[in-house]
């Protein structure tokens, strides 16, 4: 018997237009409807070159139901903040300007943008999607990729850990950081709702796995973001106010003996499959210091 897959609610599937060219699995959707699904059509997305500007689709139209402005790598926090100062000069207050960019366009070729956007606190959201790597051009590292992962120019393993732009984003002293993961579409709805509520910049961390990148099968995706969570790899957390808030879904694993193995969430990908006990050793640490560093600032 062949099982029945409801509909999406409406206002899901009037965010993201089928026949996009997403891999299987892929985490961009699952993300890009959920903040579409929050903050609705009049919206401005600012998207540079990655694997969304495929899926948002340059050719032969838009699969986004909203505007978007195609831009250069670098640039995209910078875009966004003109967009948002001219919708300021005409007194336009009720359209959000969302920068959407990969980890390689934000960590690494967009930092300075990204910077001084965030250092003039103009008012859009940031939203780094987090795929570890240059997807879009055959799967290179970017600061981002963690420690002893595989990419196609680290072919033994990455050797350095992974850039935690959420925190440089805090030493920003911005109003409002907040990390966000594809396998838990509630709790980044309601991150995009409050940071819409916020005048002045606002930066999103959104992990989302890429199962063609990270080497897993694609029916997965929503099982590796949710044990990057469950491992405490990866932490739900909002800054505000001075504050880490720990959000709902990664309450629990402030007490360590709660956390999965970190090698459940490991074994689950093949960029993995060459890692080293140390490399795992250095990785457990580096979720304790983690850890360290969200309970000093709660
Ligand atoms: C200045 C410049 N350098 C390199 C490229 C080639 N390029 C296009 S997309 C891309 C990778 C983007 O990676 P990321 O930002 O992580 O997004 P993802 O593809 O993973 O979604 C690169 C290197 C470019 N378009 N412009
Ligand atoms: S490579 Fe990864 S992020 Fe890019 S479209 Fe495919 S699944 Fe999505």
């Amino acid at each position: 018997m062949s099982r029945q897959i409801p509909p999406l609610p409406k206002y899901m599937r009037d965010t993201l237009y089928p026949g996009h060219p997403a891999c299987h699995g892929c985490p961009i959707p699952i993300g890009m409807k959920t903040v579409l699904a929050a903050l609705g059509k009049n919206t401005i997305f600012v998207i540079p070159a990655s694997c969304t500007s495929i899926v948002a689709g340059a050719w032969p139209g838009n699969s986004i139901n909203a505007s978007v402005v195609h831009v250069a790598f670098a640039s995209a926090a910078s875009v966004a903040s003109g967009i948002a100062e001219a919708l300021k000069k005409r007194g336009i207050r009720d359209v959000h300007v969302v920068a959407w960019a990969g980890d390689g366009g934000t960590a690494d070729i967009g930092m300075a943008s990204l910077s001084g956007a965030a250092e003039r606190n103009h008012n859009i959201i940031y939203i780094m999607y987090d795929n570890e790597a240059y997807m879009n051009t055959g799967i290179q590292r970017s600061s981002a990729t963690p420690l002893g992962a595989w990419t196609t120019t680290t072919p033994l393993g990455k050797r350095e850990p992974k850039k935690d732009v959420a925190r440089i984003m805090i030493a920003h002293g911005v109003p409002y950081v907040a990390t966000a993961s594809v396998g838990y579409p509630h709790d980044l709805y309601a991150k995009i709702k409050k940071a819409a509520s916020i005048p002045g910049f606002k930066f999103i961390h959104l992990h989302a796995p890429c199962p063609t990148g990270w080497r897993f099968d694609p029916g997965q995706t929503i099982k590796v973001a949710q044990l990057a969570v469950e491992t405490g790899l990866w932490v739900l957390y909002e800054y505000y106010n001075g504050r880490i808030h720990l959000s709902g879904p990664s309450r629990p694993y402030i007490d360590k003996s709660k956390r999965k193995p970190i090698i459940e969430y490991l074994r689950l990908q093949g960029r993995f499959k060459g890692i080293s006990e140390e490399e795992i050793k250095a990785i457990e640490h580096y979720v304790d210091e983690l850890w360290d560093w969200i309970k000093r600032h709660m």
